[in-house]
């Protein structure tokens, strides 16, 4: 006989899928599905981060693929970035050359994967015809006043040469070199996600229950609303007005001074002369601080006296104006009125600069004044004129209804969302379409003239970052005419942040070859929104947040009929190996081709599905994919010997045991459908293999691999394996005499009567007492069960020498024996 060989498996399907287009929509007016995963940065070969992700969006995908669905379920590339830029650098090529080169090398590592997805969509954000179409897209935000340029002070690296995100500077360091970062002033890019906070937020409500509810908090928190209140502090009798953003007006007359962010324009213009030294030693300092280190709650509080005074408008009194780091420049105000009773930075402020400490707030606690330790909850106010009595909720209202009143103050909204800074000073990027004239100001590229493409001709050196990016130095490239006045003017030098990429990629799978227009907007409403997107959490914020923004103003445009772009969404967990991250440092890395050489691909990619519910991390150190594997050999054996064929060998061997082979089979189906949906496709195997060894069974007891029940548990384990190891599946399907592919052959449909229990348990009483319980058939008769309860031994203990004076039967239950 044949043995298993994945090699071999592998060989013979090698090539098939794509060949045939066994995974292109149909597009025949069935019901569609759209699965994507994240589409992959090409950074490299594989790695088992891919081979976790990926095998978890392939579940989904051919489980709809079985269910008769049409699905459309594509890839592409994220193909521009940093890394390429300095690859290309240091190799003296091109970016393009490295970018091109590994996703040929990771697409041929898909494809032996065995992933179900259409290549002919295959899309790259770095190609031409695609960044044509971001392009026309900056400019419809452009028009429509949601991309805009402003100066703006930001974090610059100083390795890098470049600007870099707040969420790019850890610990106050580079994210990718780990440079000490510093901050810049620039003019930048933007777009405006500030004005969708409000539907960013709102619009949460559609994917609740259908996101985790982790990344739906994190986007929350991101965006962070909160409601309070603008109060002015008129600054000495001369002086400007100085407005605080607080969500606790309620407080307003435990204010004991004011702190203003050190390194904000205001503080400059607030200090007087013999302070300002003091001040900008202090600022110097500041630059080297992380934003998330100067909030931290356990920072040393520091700060400068600006040598100025307020006037609390609630209460007339005068306060001291300060400056320190922990009040940040770009939220709010960047000013606050300190209300050291009640928060606990403003207290260690009072305390550390020795300041007046007033409890407005009866919360029942102890005096923080005395305890040291604010009081933030709720509460009755005390010692606040007016207020006094009120609940803080009721004081909140009653405070800004005063300062309504006397016109210094005002409800508000506050957003910790702060607007996309989108302009890169780097070259392998999408150009920004816009030419800068002196006498016009920014004028758009002329959409027939897009897209604007990248200089091919510049390698190494050239594209290393000097402050501004390697594109203002390319003389022939970045002068042209001006498009309004033709006088010479220059290209706009930056980039696009690659996020603004891969905001619409999905979109744009829809109709990724179509040279007239963004996407085809017939295409976009048939196959999206997306109904499983599948990818890390590390881009639970910013990824989701920025293409769910997108969606929002395509749909304000009128081009897409949805405001949502991904119905639901799985977070694959992380592949670790002793229980930690695969890193460089640590040494435990695992190379997925290794693995594929050694186990097979089927083997791999089942231990990932296996191992452990699709949203929890797989720990490789803990799996066995050689177990896999002979679990695999086992389940194509079935279908061999079914090929083989083979009289029964005990001809007598009842209908019965066949029968509960093949309910047996249509339980797995069921419960697998239902298990599938819930998404526990670890467990979905579990009953692939107990169905495997079940059938395994039945043939040695003789049924012989001709029994139409063997076949028909042979076939459904086919079907479910097509779901995990697509090579297995298919030579199984195949060696059953159908032709390919198993994965379009359709799900099984269930038996509905062969689910039903087949036996259950019988109580019988001696005298009313349970002696013994039965495992007896569901449809036993009453002459039946009486028979086995009095054949049963310890009835028979129990009974003696008594004589049985009634019987009572109720089949398939109860027996019960009266005796004297
Ligand atoms: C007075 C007050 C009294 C405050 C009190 C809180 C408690 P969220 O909820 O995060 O929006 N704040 C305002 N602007 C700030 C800035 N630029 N940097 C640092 N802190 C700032 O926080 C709003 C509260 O954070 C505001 O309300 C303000 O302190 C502070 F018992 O005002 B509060
Ligand atoms: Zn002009």
């Amino acid at each position: 006989d044949a043995e298993y060989s994945f090699r071999e498996v592998e060989a013979r399907w090698a090539g098939y899928w794509e060949a045939a287009r066994t995974y292109a929509p149909l597009e025949d007016g069935r019901e569609r599905r759209t699965v994507v995963d994240m589409f992959p940065y090409p950074s490299g070969d594989l790695h088992m981060g891919h081979a976790e992700a990926f095998a978890m969006g392939d579940v989904k995908a051919r489980h709809w693929m079985q269910q008769g669905y049409d699905v459309l379920h594509p890839i592409g590339w994220d193909s521009f970035g940093l890394p390429a830029e300095n690859a290309a650098i240091k190799r003296n090529a091109h970016p393009a050359e490295w970018t091109y080169a590994n996703i040929q090398t990771q697409k041929n590592s898909f494809q032996r994967y065995g992933i179900a997805v259409d290549w002919d969509r295959e899309l790259h954000t770095s190609d031409p015809e695609y960044y044509r179409w971001t392009q026309w897209l900056f400019q419809q935000f452009y028009k429509r006043g949601l991309a805009y340029r402003k100066d703006s002070p930001v974090n610059w690296c100083p390795q890098d040469q470049t600007v870099l995100a707040n969420e790019q500077v850890v610990d106050g360091a580079c994210e990718r070199c780990g440079a000490e970062v510093t901050k810049r002033t620039l003019n930048q890019w933007y777009f405006k996600i500030t004005e969708y906070a409000d539907a960013l937020l709102d619009d949460m409500a559609q994917l609740e229950g259908c996101w985790p509810e982790r990344v739906l908090a994190m986007q929350r928190n991101w965006i962070g609303r909160s409601t309070g209140a603008h109060v002015d502090f008129q600054v000495d009798a001369d002086g400007p007005v100085v407005t605080v953003f607080t969500t606790r007006p309620d407080t307003l007359f435990g204010a004991t001074f004011m702190v203003v962010a050190a390194d904000s324009q205001l503080a400059l213009d607030l200090v007087t002369e013999d302070r300002r030294a003091e001040l900008e030693v202090y600022r110097e300092d500041l630059k080297k601080v992380s934003e998330i280190e100067r909030q931290a709650t356990d920072r040393t509080k520091t700060g400068v006296d600006l040598g100025r005074t307020a006037v609390n408008p609630l209460t007339g009194q005068s306060l001291p104006i300060w400056a320190s780091d922990y009040v940040l420049a770009d939220y709010g105000t960047g000013a606050i009125m300190a209300v050291p009773a009640h928060d606990q930075r403003d207290l260690d402020f009072a305390r550390a600069m020795d300041l007046p400490v007033r409890m407005v707030v009866d919360t029942g606690e102890e005096d923080p004044a005395v305890s040291g330790v604010a009081t933030a909850g709720e509460g009755i106010l005390v010692n606040s004129g007016e207020l006094d009595g009120l609940t803080s909720t009721d004081a909140i209202a009653r405070a800004i209804e005063i300062l309504e009143a006397k016109g210094t103050g005002r409800g508000t909204t506050n957003y910790r969302l702060r607007d996309w800074l989108l302009s890169r000073q780097r070259f392998w990027g999408t150009p920004i379409p816009v030419v800068h004239c002196e006498d016009c100001g920014e004028v758009l590229v002329p959409e027939e003239q897009l897209p604007v493409t990248l200089p091919t001709d510049l390698k190494g050196e050239q594209l290393a970052p000097k402050g501004q990016s390697p594109l203002a130095a390319a003389n022939a490239w970045v002068t042209v005419d001006c498009p309004d006045c033709g006088k010479p003017a220059r290209r706009d030098s930056d980039t696009m942040d690659t996020f603004v990429d891969s905001s619409w990629y999905v979109l744009r799978y829809a109709s990724p070859r179509d040279d007239t227009a963004v996407f085809d907007a017939q295409a976009v409403a048939d196959w999206m929104p997306v109904d499983q997107y599948v990818g890390g959490v590390e881009h639970a914020i910013l990824h989701l947040l920025y293409a769910r923004f997108f969606t929002k103003a395509l749909h304000d445009m009128g081009l897409v009929p949805f405001t949502e772009p991904f119905t639901a969404l799985l977070n694959q967990g992380q592949v670790l190996n002793g229980g930690k991250a695969m890193s460089k440092s640590l040494g435990n890395g695992v190379d997925l081709g290794e693995q594929l050489d050694t186990f097979g691909v089927d083997a791999v990619r089942l231990t990932m599905v296996f191992a452990s519910p699709p949203e929890d991390d797989v720990d490789w150190a803990d799996v066995a994919p050689a177990a896999a594997g002979r679990f695999l050999a086992r389940a194509w054996r079935l279908a061999r010997d079914v090929r083989a064929g083979g009289a029964p060998v005990r001809a007598d061997l009842s209908a019965a045991e066949a029968t509960a082979l093949r309910s047996a089979t249509h339980k797995t189906i069921a419960e697998s459908s239902k298990l599938l949906d819930e998404g526990k496709f670890n467990v979905v195997i579990a009953k692939t293999m107990e169905l495997v060894n079940a059938t395994r069974k039945e043939i040695d007891n003789g049924a012989g691999a001709a029994d139409p029940a063997v076949r028909e548990a042979a076939e459904a384990v086919a079907k479910l394996l097509s779901l995990f190891s697509p090579y297995t599946a298919e030579d199984m399907w195949v060696m059953l005499g159908h032709p390919p592919s198993v994965v379009r052959s359709g799900w099984p449909e269930v038996d509905e009567s062969l689910l039903v229990e087949d036996t259950v348990t019988a109580v019988v009483q001696v005298k009313g007492k349970v002696r013994d319980t039965l495992e007896v058939p569901a449809d036993i008769s009453e002459a039946d069960l009486e028979a086995a309860a009095r054949a049963s031994e310890k009835v028979q203990r129990f009974i003696g020498d008594a004589e049985i004076v009634k019987v009572i039967v109720r089949a398939p239950k109860l027996v019960n024996l009266v005796i004297r």
